[in-house]
């Protein structure tokens, strides 16, 4: 069922602490661990705890999960001390778009000179 843990899910195991991560923040709703394969300095991903196969059903499913995830992603930036440079938000959505863990997520990069893409 939408919004279920799925067992064959690599963040759904990771929220359950069945597989092991570089977590930075925890929440009731929402998991912040490192990136094992880091694009810039500060490289986090925002997950929430609900499974959704990407933001967008995130959003339809679940918005006020999709706030959550906004909000930490936010924490985690000023701790990491990327808030006063700057730093992106990224929601691959779709394999298309480079998405390879179909548990929605956000990347939170920072701490290098981030190229403008759109
Ligand atoms: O992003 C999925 C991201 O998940 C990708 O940048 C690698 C990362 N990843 C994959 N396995 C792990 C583990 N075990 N720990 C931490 N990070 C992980 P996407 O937007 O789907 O391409």
């Amino acid at each position: 069922m939408a919004g279920e843990p799925q067992a064959d899910c690599l963040f759904c195991k990771i929220a359950a602490g069945e597989i092991p991560a570089t977590i930075v923040r925890e929440t009731p709703t929402t998991l912040a661990f490192r990136d094992i394969n880091p694009q810039a300095p500060t490289h986090v991903l925002v997950i929430p705890r609900v499974h959704y196969a990407d933001a967008a059903t995130l959003a339809a499913g679940d918005p006020g999960a999709v706030v959550d995830v906004l909000r930490e992603a936010g924490e985690v930036a000023a701790r990491e001390k990327v808030d006063g440079t700057g730093y992106r938000i990224v929601f691959n959505t779709g394999p298309g778009a480079g998405q390879t863990v179909f548990h929605a997520h956000a990347h939170v990069l920072g701490g290098r000179d981030l190229q403008r893409l759109v």
